[in-house]
């Protein structure tokens, strides 16, 4: 398996498996992370987290995979495409622990995670110009979104590595975390989330989708109708009760 698969409790842990090349994406790697991200729609999985095994996250498309490959990027862009679109779906926060270098398509698989978390030692790096290919699995659509029109032309033209530190500056990284507790860490965090309101926060997830494109009264009225969901859930009532009595929630995610 390319993909390895943990669950604890309602967190669900994905992680790259091909550590000699680095976390090299292949097609086979895709296609099994495509069915685990359609299998993390389950209830029961509240929260997921997508890292590489060894020293990288990923370096992005294996290149020696590349040149014996038959069919067209075009074509061959299916895979990375329906996984990008499962990441940004998924009705539930979705992490990307960074725990080393994230370059090109790596680099992308962050970027349509919900946040993003490094070790100190990690860097990112758009990489595609330094082969002469353009962006893709989505960077063209996130980038910009997340550090603006000028940085993100300035990544995605000269490829520089950003360290975790420059990036966490940049907004591209959310939280960084020590290198010898990383692993502790990120978990911690994200058992955390996995205990969190689930429906509430999928709904967040849909209105941040729709605000790329929509009117201020188009989101008026999706708000209202979002709010009109969330005000029903068995967690709305069990934090109205954690305030009344005076403790700590304790959510279901329903
Ligand atoms: O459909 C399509 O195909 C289009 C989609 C394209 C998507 C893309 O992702 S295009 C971008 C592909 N990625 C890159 O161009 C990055 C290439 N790698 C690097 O620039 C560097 O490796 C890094 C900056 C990421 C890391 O540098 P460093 O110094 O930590 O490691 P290294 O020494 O360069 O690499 C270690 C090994 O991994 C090395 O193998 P070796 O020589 O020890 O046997 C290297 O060849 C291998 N490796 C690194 N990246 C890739 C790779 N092998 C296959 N594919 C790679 N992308």
């Amino acid at each position: 398996m390319v993909i390895t698969q943990h669950q604890e409790a309602g967190l669900l842990t994905l992680t790259l498996n091909r550590p000699d090349a680095l976390n090299a994406i292949t097609t086979e790697l895709l296609v099994e992370l495509g069915h685990a991200l359609e299998k993390a729609q389950d209830p029961a999985v509240r929260t997921v987290l997508l890292t590489g095994a060894g020293r990288a996250f990923s370096v992005g498309q294996d290149l020696k995979e590349v040149q014996v490959r038959q069919e067209s990027f075009k074509d061959h862009l299916r895979h990375y495409n329906r996984v990008i679109k499962l990441l940004q779906q998924l009705e539930k926060p979705v992490l990307a622990a960074i725990n080393g270098a994230a370059a090109g398509a790596g680099f992308s698989l962050t970027l349509a995670c919900d946040l993003r978390l490094a070790s100190e030692g990690s860097f990112v790096t758009a990489a595609f110009s330094r082969i002469g290919l353009v962006p893709d699995s989505g960077m063209s659509y996130f980038l910009p979104r997340i550090i603006g029109w000028s940085k993100a032309f300035d990544m995605l033209t000269f490829s520089p590595r950003i360290t975790a530190e420059e990036a966490f500056e940049m907004g591209i990284v959310d939280r960084i975390f020590p290198d010898d507790t990383f692993q502790e860490q990120v978990r911690a965090f994200a058992m955390d989330l996995a205990q969190g309101p689930t429906l509430a926060i999928g709904l967040t997830k849909q209105l941040l989708r729709r605000s790329g494109s929509a009117s201020l009264d188009e989101m008026l009225d999706l708000e209202a109708e979002m709010q009109d969901r969330a005000g029903q859930s068995q967690d709305h009532q069990e934090g109205l009760k954690a305030f009344m009595e005076k403790r700590g929630t304790r959510f279901s995610g329903l």
